[in-house]
């Protein structure tokens, strides 16, 4: 059956509706009686999904029969969201499909709202892993994803009287139709057990633990295209022979289960707490799983493309890995380990192999996410790869001391101690000697002494002992320095690009994050500015703004061609669009207005600003800044009559959503102060309509679905220089939403494409940061006395009786951990509430606002992913499109 056989016209409805109702009676794992909701949403998935098989089959043989260059995009998050309006809208039957449900007794918005999110994914990260996807299959590249298909995602969170709390994300439990599971494709996975060396000098992994990961597919459809690609997630089992037999029928149960238990719980949630011994195992066995399964499948492949011919060196030619941040930093030594064990390729073959295929892309900055894992954990689970990656570390250190010379041996620490893979691990003696340190600091330790000896006699020595003996007793304890290995120094050294997710980003990785590397390597560092899918994020999620973007653009072909978007600048101040523009927002925003009132039980009026944050709740995104703002105008309001209150203040809904990491206390009670401050500001009587603020619980693809195309001003006010990227900016300025932010991330490239009249903007910085820390740790930081009336407000018990000081402590201070404002909330401060009076003032004229907001729309169409994918694909890669006839 080809795609074309559902004709695309409204006439072809009943062909729908009688594959659909073919599916409610066949498949779909409903009883036979009624046609409800639920049963309409599966059986309208699996008439979908029967299309979308047909391509996907069509697009794998061809790549099969091509043997073209395919990129692999490894990630351990995907946050796809729903797919079942997007593969309808992809195969153009979005016509059919609606009159069909709508003969069967439905609609089409009904029946897509039954679709739990796919959420397995963090933020940004996954959504921009998704993103490329779409992107992928619509320009018609070949290319795959690869990650894990976690059962409870990452969690599902509830907003109480408490604040944030997580309870499981149960997203599997009426089945998943997007998937095929490929019970005939499944690789070993090895954990722990041991290195022999052969009779053959060979090295062989042996005994330990042994897993199978099994295949689910996804596939992606193009927009528009036949393309539809492929999302492979991994799950995780026992190999069959595993099962204990014996044990169970002697009664023992558990026992006989217990190792299927151990091999299942790797894909049960994402980002397993990592506190505990155990929880860093799993997570080290998570990434483990998503790398070897990946890079066996990808081999496989290549072996079976290249028949035989297969030639090692080739590989690159034909394979492009992309890492997403550290995660899947695995794939270095385990591509090493195959090549090298296991198809016997020389070392120095297989790290050419290796470095050519592998590239990695850098998505934080911040220092406690850069991943390090301990040595010792590494060594015991994965010892060959252990090995290896010592081996990659000790070239790596020949390569320094050759390019920096012994000469100055301060010079030679520095660029070490910065650039090594391993942390805390002995250099090589011939390397170690040049750094010997001076008495007062050395380790008592008879090995160092047996260094020593080549300066000094025996006695002297001895005497050095006892001298440092007695001091000890009067020292501190030893501090332990756990021997960790860098994976960010991995990926750098072992791929053969690196690249950030936005302008200033990129220039942070190379003059601070990875600047000896890029000192040493220039070339190996690139940007590539993230962007997000038009086809998601404006198309499907906002049609009442699509539609006038078509009209004023003269067709639809700004979906594919973004560029088309900058049309509308022209017609900016045109009353009839301006109108039309209005009237798609309000349409949005009372979409809006039930949702909060469904989700939250407020109620709020479509005719205030629509002000909104909703991202990973982080201190160094700074919600905290966002809701003190807030407080700040709720006092002045407060100590205004009703008069002055409404002609000063712009009447504003302010949105928050975004997850609280389950253990980061920090950013939950940050949760519990929006909360705190929401439920006694929306029941104010005396400020009504002026202000009120909510916290959507759950924040998740489908609820940002509704909220961006409803937004008007939405919040980007990072610390300068700690956001990447950021991707939801380039969602709300398609949408036609005002930013208000910092000099951050992407922000910095929104505003040069929409206009800096079209930003609001405040705040210090990039450059000007680490001189304000220190000023601040010096004690020269004077604070606003707004900043400390609003502070003194928090803790006077305005918003009910939780002990706040934790959190407003933070801010204040000179240093410490958890103290002295590190994020800079109080400098900026001012220049923020003195913004937001702008903001007010320009919203107040409507045909200003509406024309900024036109014009954010008009400036946007750099920000699609399908430019992002197109340079990865040039730069990177090195794949070109292939299209089905
Ligand atoms: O590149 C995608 C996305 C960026 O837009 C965000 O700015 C960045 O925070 C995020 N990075 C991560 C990685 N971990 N941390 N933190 O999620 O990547």
């Amino acid at each position: 059956v080809e795609q074309g056989s559902i004709d695309k016209s409204k006439s072809d409805a009943e062909a729908v509706a009688s594959r659909i109702t073919y599916h409610a009676e066949f498949t779909s794992s409903f009883s036979p009686e009624g046609f409800d909701l639920p049963k309409a949403y599966f059986a309208t998935a699996q008439s979908i999904r029967d299309s979308l098989i047909i391509n996907w089959n069509a697009t794998y043989n061809m790549y099969e029969k091509m043997n073209v260059k395919q990129a692999y995009y490894l990630s351990m998050e995907f946050l796809q969201g729903r797919a079942l309006l997007n593969a309808i809208g992809n195969l153009e039957l979005s016509g059919a499909y609606g009159e069909a449900l709508s003969k069967l007794g439905h609609k089409l918005e009904n029946v897509v709202s039954q679709e739990p999110d796919a959420a397995l994914g963090n933020g940004g990260l996954g959504r921009l892993a998704s993103c490329f996807l779409d992107s992928l299959a619509t320009l018609n590249y070949p290319a795959w994803g690869y990650g894990l298909r976690y059962k409870y995602g990452l969690f599902k969170q509830l907003i109480t009287k408490e604040g944030q709390e997580e309870v499981a994300e149960n997203w599997l439990e009426m089945g998943n139709p997007w998937e095929i599971m490929r019970n005939d494709i499944s690789y070993p996975v090895k954990f722990y057990g041991k290195v022999v060396t052969g009779s053959d000098g060979k090295k062989r992994w042996i005994g330990g633990e042994d897993i199978v990961a099994v295949a689910h597919d996804v596939p992606i459809p193009g927009y528009k295209t036949k393309t539809t690609i492929n999302l492979r997630l991994w799950s995780t089992k026992v190999p069959s022979a595993d099962f204990d037999l014996s044990a169970f029928n002697s009664g023992e149960h558990t026992k006989a289960c217990e190792s299927q238990a151990n091999a299942e719980k790797i894909c049960y949630i994402l980002y397993p707490g990592d506190d505990s011994l155990e929880g860093k195992t799993l997570r080290l066995k998570q990434q483990y799983t998503l790398c070897s399964a990946s890079l066996q499948d990808i081999i496989k492949c290549f072996e079976r493309r290249s028949g035989e011919n297969a030639r090692w060196k080739e590989f690159p030619e034909k394979v492009a890995v992309q890492m997403n941040d550290t995660h899947p930093t695995l794939c270095i030594p385990e591509l090493m380990r195959i090549l090298i064990d296991l198809k016997g390729v020389s070392w120095n073959e297989a790290w050419d192999i290796t470095q050519r295929t592998v590239a990695y892309t850098n998505h934080t900055v911040l220092p406690e996410a850069l991943e390090k894992w301990s040595l010792e954990l590494m060594q015991k689970l994965l010892p060959r790869h252990v090995e290896i990656i010592e081996m990659i570390d000790e070239e790596l250190i020949n390569g320094i001391v050759t390019e920096f010379g012994k000469s100055d041996p301060e010079l030679l620490e520095k660029k070490l101690n910065a650039m090594r893979i391993l942390e805390n691990v002995e250099l090589p003696s011939s390397i170690a000697d040049l750094f010997i340190k001076p008495k007062e600091t050395s380790v008592v330790d008879t090995s160092e002494m047996s260094k020593a000896s080549d300066n000094g006699s025996i006695a002297d020595e001895e005497d050095e002992l006892v001298e440092n003996m007695e001091k000890e007793v009067d020292l501190p304890p030893i501090p332990v320095t756990p021997k960790l290995v860098r994976m960010a120094n991995l990926c750098v050294v072992g791929g053969h690009v690196v690249n950030g997710v936005a302008a200033i980003h990129s220039e942070i990785v190379k003059q601070d994050v990875f600047n000896d590397f890029y000192k040493l390597w220039p070339d190996k560092f690139q940007n590539k500015t993230n962007g997000v899918t038009p086809r998601r994020w404006i198309y499907y999620c906002n049609p009442d703004l699509s539609r006038i973007i078509t009209k004023w653009t003269g067709g639809d072909d700004w979906v594919l061609n973004t560029e088309k978007l900058a049309e509308l600048r022209k017609f900016a101040d045109n009353e009839d669009l301006q109108s039309e523009w209005r009237a798609a927002k309000k349409i949005n925003k009372l979409k809006v207005v039930s949702l909060i009132k469904e989700k939250t039980g407020y109620s709020v009026s479509p005719d205030a600003m629509f002000d909104i944050q909703v991202k990973r709740i982080h201190e160094y995104k700074r919600q905290l800044l966002n809701i003190l703002g807030i407080v700040y105008r709720y006092k002045k309001m407060k100590e205004m009559n009703a008069v002055e209150r409404k002609d000063k203040f712009t009447p504003r809904v302010c949105i928050f959503g975004g997850k609280a990491f389950a253990t980061y206390a920090q950013a939950k009670r940050i949760v519990k102060l929006i909360t705190d401050v929401g439920a006694t500001i929306n029941n104010d009587s005396e400020i009504g309509d002026l202000l009120k603020v909510v916290f959507v619980p759950d924040y998740n693809v489908s609820v940002a679905e509704l909220l961006i195309p409803a937004s008007e001003l939405s919040q980007h006010i990072s610390t300068a220089g700690m956001e990447a990227s950021g991707t939801s900016n380039m969602k709300f300025s398609m949408n036609g939403c005002i930013l208000i932010g910092t000099l951050d991330g992407a922000n910095v490239e929104i505003r040069e494409e929409v206009g800096e009249d079209n930003f609001f903007l405040f705040g210090a910085q990039a450059h000007e940061i680490t001189g304000l820390r220190k000023e601040r740790a010096e004690g020269k930081f004077v604070p606003d006395a707004r900043f400390e009336e609003v502070k003194e407000y928090v803790r006077s018990g305005v918003f009910g009786p939780y002990d706040y000081d934790e959190l407003i402590g933070s801010l204040e201070g000179n240093e410490g951990f958890g103290r002295g404002d590190y994020f800079l909330v109080g400098k900026d401060f001012p220049s923020y509430i003195e913004c937001q009076e702008k903001v007010d003032e320009a919203y107040r004229d409507q045909k200003r606002w509406t024309r900024m907001s036109i014009l954010n729309s008009a400036g946007s169409y750099k920000f699609s992913s399908d430019r992002t994918i197109h340079e990865y694909a040039r730069d990177i890669w090195n794949i070109q499109p292939l299209q089905l006839p």
